[in-house]
C-alpha cells in the first residue's frame, strides 16, 4: 500500500511503539508465563534481554511481502541495515523487531547509525512502516481519588462483588482515559458549569437544537425532568480528583452536548444531531428511543436513517461517527427492541442493562440486535449508578440514583473512548467487531446463551454479554481494520401466504447461492436484516423467527400483549448479530406464527426481503482474529505502549449540500445515468477514496462496478466517485426512484455505472442479483408466489 509510505510523515511521529521488552521490569506476575521461550510476546525464538534499556537502538518495521517470504525477507534487511533480527513483534503478522548489537562501538555514533538505518527503511519497497522504539519510563501505580463518591461508583470499581464492574482500572493505570477523544451527549441538555464537567466541556462539538443556539445548557422544567443529559455526561467524563462527587468513566475525553429532547422533536431534528459537528464528536450517546410502551414500532424516519449512514460514512474523518443507542426501558411492558428501530439499526451499537448482580432488571428490554450489556440499576435493593447531575432546580451536581438503559448507554460510549484512544482510526464497524469479539458471556438464570457457529455466544437479553474496558482495549490496540463491508440484497419476496394460528406456522425460505456473493465477496456475516410486510388484525399476537443457514435462531418479532395495533407491519426491518462471524451461504428461513386464536381474521406475510451485512472474511480468518485478540488480553501490548500506525483520515467539511430530485438521477433497469454530477465538485466520496486507496478496494470497484470492463480506468472511478458521493450524501434515492418497492437506502452495489459511451451489459450477463443492478423488485424471479 504506497500511500501509507507516502503518509508515514504524518503519523510516524506519534508513533511511539516500544515493546513488551522494557514493560518486563515492572509488570506483574501476569508477565511471567508470558516472558517463557514459548510465550507469545517478547519475540518468540529469542530471550528477552534489555534492549533499549541502556539507550541500545531497535525499531519495529513492518513488511510488504507475501507471507511466506516475510521471515527471510525480515533476515535480509536486517542484515542490510547491519542490524540483528529480533523476530516477529509477538502474534503480529509482518510486524519485526531489528537491534543494533554494537561490537564495542562509543555510544557517540548512535546519532549517525539512526540516521542511516531510518533513511535505508524510507526508501526500501518492503518496508510498510518503521518506528525506532523509544524508553518509556515506568512506575508503579495505583490509582487514589479524592472524590467523595468514587468509592461508590461500584460500576467502575465494585468492592462488594468483586468483577461485577467495566473492570477499568488497570485501563486507567495505564495512562488510558480516552484522551484526544470527544464524546456527545445527544439529550435534554448538558449544565456544563457544573465543577466535574466544566474542564472537560467542549463548546465546540455543542449545539442547542430547541432553541438554536450553540450552547446546551438544560432549561429548568416544571417537573425538574431536564437533568438527563447532565448525569450521562458526568458517567462519560466526570473529572477526577477534583473533591467533588465522582469520577468519568473515560475522564480524559472532551464532552459535549446536543440538546434535542427538550421540546418536539422532528425527524430533520434528529438528523441534524446525529450529525452535528462530526468531525469533531467521534461518539454519540443516545439513551432515548421511541415510547416503551410495549405497543410502538418505530425507528428513525427517512432523514434520520439518512444521517446515520451518512455518519458512519463520512463523520471522523471517514472513520465513521459511533452511535451508541440504549436498548430501551420497556421490560415490563414487554416492548422488545426489535421493535425500535435505532436498535434495530446496524449503524449503532446498541447496548443494554443488567444489574448489579449482573441479572437483567425489570425494565431491560430484549432483542436480537442487542450487541452486549453493561451496568445500571435494578430493583430496590440494587445500587444505582452514581454520577454528576445538574444543581439547577432540587439538583446538587451529584446523584446516586441514575438508572435504566439510559444510564447503560453512557458508559458504553465511555468505554468505546477509551478504545479510540489506543486506535483513533478503528473504523464504526471495527468497533462492533471488537464488542463482539471481547464482550464476555456470563451466568444468569434469566438468560439463554446459544453459541453460534463463529464461536460467539449470544443471548437476546445480554447480546454477546458485558463489556469489559480491559478488553476492549487491549483488542482496540493491536486491531487492524475489517475488510470493507460487503452486502447483499434478495429480491423483495411476494409471498401472499396467510398466516396460521399456533401450532402450526408459516415458513418461507431463501437461498442464497455461492454466486450471489461471488461479486461483492461476502465469506461471512454481520448483521442480517429482514424487511417485512405484513398485515395482521393484532400486531402483538405474532411471533417472528429468522434462522441463519447454520440453524441459529433469532427471535427477531416477539409477541406483545399490549401491542393490539391492527395494521401489522409495514416495510419494517428486523435485524440480528446472532449469526455474527457465520458464513453467509445458504438458505434462510423465516417462520411466522399467531398465538392468537380463531376468532380473529389471520394475518398475511405480503412480502419480505433479505439483507445480509458481511465481509470477505473467512471464517479462518475470524477464528485467528479471536485467537489473536485472547493473546492480547495480558495487556502486553498496551503496557508497552506498542502501536500500529493509524492512516490519517481525509479532511471532510463539515456542511455538504445537495438537493437530490427526480431529475438529477435516474435509475433504469440497473444502468446509472447521473445527468446532474458532472458540474459539482465535491470532495470525492470518502468511501471510494478509501476503497480507491487499497489494492482490495480498487478490485472490488472494478468487480462491482465494471464487471465486464475489467480495465476500468482511473477517470471512469474518479467518475464513480462522484456519483456515490452524491448518493451517499443525499442519503439514497427519492422512493419513485426505488421502483417503488423495498425499504432502506440505495446501496451502492444496487448500482451500476455504465462509462460513457459503452453499452450497459444486460441483466442477463451478470452473474448474481444482490449485486450490480437490482433495483429492489427487479431482481432474481422478480419475486416471487407461494413457495
Ligand atoms: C489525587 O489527589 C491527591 C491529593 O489530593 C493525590 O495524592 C493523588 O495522587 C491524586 N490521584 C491521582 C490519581 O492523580
Ligand atoms: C480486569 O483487568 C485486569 C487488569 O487491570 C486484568 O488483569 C484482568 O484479567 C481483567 N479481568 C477480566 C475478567 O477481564
Ligand atoms: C499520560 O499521557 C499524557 C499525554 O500523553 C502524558 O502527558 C503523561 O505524562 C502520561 N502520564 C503517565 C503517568 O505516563
Ligand atoms: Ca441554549
Ligand atoms: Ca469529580
Ligand atoms: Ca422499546
Ligand atoms: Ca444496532
Amino acid at each position: 500500500m504506497p500511500h501509507w509510505r507516502r503518509g508515514a510523515p504524518l503519523w510516524s511521529a506519534g508513533m511511539e511503539a516500544t515493546l513488551c521488552i522494557h514493560t518486563c521490569l515492572w509488570l506483574s506476575a501476569a508477565w511471567i508465563p508470558l516472558a517463557s521461550p514459548a510465550g507469545p510476546a517478547c519475540g518468540g525464538q529469542r530471550a528477552p534481554d534489555t534492549e533499549g534499556r541502556h539507550g541500545k537502538l531497535t525499531w519495529a518495521v513492518s513488511l510488504d511481502a507475501p507471507e511466506e517470504e516475510l521471515e527471510q525477507r525480515a533476515e535480509e534487511l536486517a542484515q542490510t541495515a547491519g542490524l540483528v533480527n529480533m523476530g516477529r513483534v509477538g502474534e503480529l503478522k509482518g510486524h519485526y523487531l531489528f537491534a543494533y548489537q554494537p561490537d564495542g562501538h562509543a555510544a557517540a555514533e548512535h546519532e549517525a547509525i539512526r540516521r542511516s538505518v531510518d533513511t535505508l527503511f524510507a526508501q526500501h519497497d518492503s518496508v510498510r512502516w518503521h518506528s525506532e522504539q523509544k524508553l518509556l519510563k515506568r512506575s508503579k501505580r495505583s490509582l487514589h481519588f479524592n472524590d467523595p463518591k468514587y468509592p461508590q461508583q461500584w460500576h467502575l470499581n465494585n468492592r462488594k462483588s468483586p468483577g461485577k464492574d467495566i473492570n477499568v482500572t488497570g485501563v486507567w493505570e495505564r495512562n488510558v482515559t480516552g484522551r484526544g477523544v470527544t464524546v456527545v451527549v445527544v439529550d435534554d441538555g448538558v449544565e456544563h458549569t457544573i465543577k466535574d464537567i466544566q474542564p472537560n466541556y467542549s463548546p465546540e462539538g455543542s449545539y442547542d437544537l430547541n432553541s438554536n443556539d450553540p450552547d446546551p445548557m438544560p432549561h429548568p422544567d416544571e417537573e425538574n425532568g431536564n437533568h438527563h443529559g447532565t448525569r450521562c455526561a458526568g458517567e462519560i467524563a466526570a473529572v477526577p480528583n477534583n473533591s467533588f462527587c465522582t469520577v468519568g468513566v473515560a475522564y480524559g475525553s472532551r464532552i459535549a452536548g446536543i440538546r434535542v429532547l427538550d421540546g418536539p422533536l422532528t425527524d430533520s431534528m434528529e438528523a441534524i444531531a446525529f450529525n452535528k459537528h462530526y468531525q469533531i464528536n467521534d461518539i454519540y450517546s443516545c439513551s432515548w428511543g421511541p415510547d416503551d410502551d410495549g405497543k410502538t414500532v418505530d425507528g428513525p424516519h427517512q432523514l434520520g436513517k439518512a444521517a446515520l449512514q451518512h455518519g458512519v460514512i463520512a463523520g471522523r474523518r471517514g472513520f465513521g461517527s459511533i452511535f451508541v443507542v440504549a436498548s430501551g426501558n420497556g421490560g415490563q411492558h414487554s416492548d422488545n427492541c426489535n421493535y425500535d428501530g435505532y436498535a434495530n439499526s446496524i449503524y449503532t451499537v446498541t447496548i443494554g442493562a443488567v444489574d448489579e448482580t449482573g441479572s437483567m432488571p425489570f425494565y431491560a428490554e430484549e432483542c436480537a440486535s442487542m450487541l452486549a450489556v453493561t451496568f445500571s440499576g435494578g430493583d430496590k435493593m440494587m445500587r444505582s449508578i452514581v454520577t454528576t447531575d445538574w444543581d439547577l432546580q432540587k439538583g446538587t451536581g451529584c446523584t446516586e440514583g441514575h438508572t435504566g438503559t439510559s444510564a447503560a448507554a453512557p458508559l458504553a460510549a465511555g468505554m468505546i473512548a477509551l478504545m479510540l484512544q489506543v486506535r483513533p482510526c478503528l473504523t464504526w464497524r471495527d468497533v462492533q467487531h471488537v464488542i463482539v469479539f471481547t464482550a464476555t458471556k456470563y451466568e444468569d438464570r434469566h438468560a439463554k446463551w446459544d453459541t453460534n457457529q463463529a464461536g460467539f455466544s449470544h443471548s437476546h437479553q445480554h447480546g454477546f454479554g458485558l463489556l469489559n474496558a480491559w478488553r476492549l482495549v487491549n483488542a482496540a490496540k493491536i486491531w487492524e481494520s475489517v475488510p470493507y463491508l460487503a452486502s447483499y440484497v434478495s429480491p423483495v419476496l411476494k409471498e401472499g401466504r396467510s398466516i396460521p394460528v399456533l401450532p402450526q406456522e408459516l415458513e418461507v425460505a431463501w437461498n442464497v447461492t455461492p454466486a450471489d456473493l461471488e461479486l461483492s465477496g461476502m465469506r461471512t456475516l454481520e448483521h442480517v436484516a429482514v424487511t417485512v410486510t405484513i398485515t395482521h388484525p393484532r400486531r402483538g399476537n405474532l411471533e417472528i423467527r429468522l434462522f441463519c443457514p447454520s440453524g441459529m435462531m433469532s427471535l427477531i418479532g416477539t409477541t406483545r400483549s399490549m401491542d393490539s395495533d391492527p395494521n401489522g407491519f409495514s416495510d419494517w426491518t428486523f435485524s440480528t448479530v446472532r449469526c455474527w462471524g457465520e458464513e453467509a451461504q445458504g438458505s434462510y428461513r423465516l417462520l411466522i406464527r399467531d398465538i392468537g386464536d380463531e376468532s380473529l381474521r389471520p394475518g398475511t406475510l405480503r412480502q419480505w426481503q433479505l439483507t445480509l451485512y458481511g465481509s470477505s472474511w473467512s471464517p479462518a480468518e475470524m477464528k485467528e482474529r479471536q485467537r489473536l485478540l485472547e493473546e492480547a488480553m495480558s495487556g502486553q501490548y498496551l503496557s508497552g505502549d506498542f502501536s500500529l500506525p493509524c492512516p490519517p483520515g481525509l479532511d471532510i467539511p463539515e456542511e455538504q449540500r445537495y438537493t437530490i430530485t427526480a431529475n438529477t438521477l435516474k435509475v433504469s433497469r440497473g444502468t446509472l445515468h447521473p445527468p446532474g454530477w458532472a458540474g459539482r465538485a465535491g470532495p470525492c466520496s470518502v468511501l471510494c477514496a478509501l476503497l480507491l486507496g487499497s489494492e482490495q478496494g480498487l478490485r472490488w470497484l472494478r468487480a462491482v462496478f465494471f464487471k465486464g470492463f475489467p480495465s476500468a480506468d482511473p477517470p471512469a472511478l474518479g467518475m464513480l466517485c462522484r456519483v456515490l458521493d452524491f448518493l451517499l450524501h443525499a442519503g439514497g434515492l427519492p422512493d419513485e426512484e426505488r421502483g417503488g418497492a423495498g425499504p432502506g437506502m440505495l446501496q451502492p452495489h444496487q448500482l451500476q455505472v455504465v462509462p460513457a459511451g459503452q453499452q450497459a451489459p444486460s441483466p442477463g450477463e451478470r452473474p448474481g442479483d444482490g449485486v450490480g443492478a437490482s433495483v429492489p423488485g427487479e431482481g432474481r424471479g422478480g419475486g416471487r408466489d407461494g413457495v
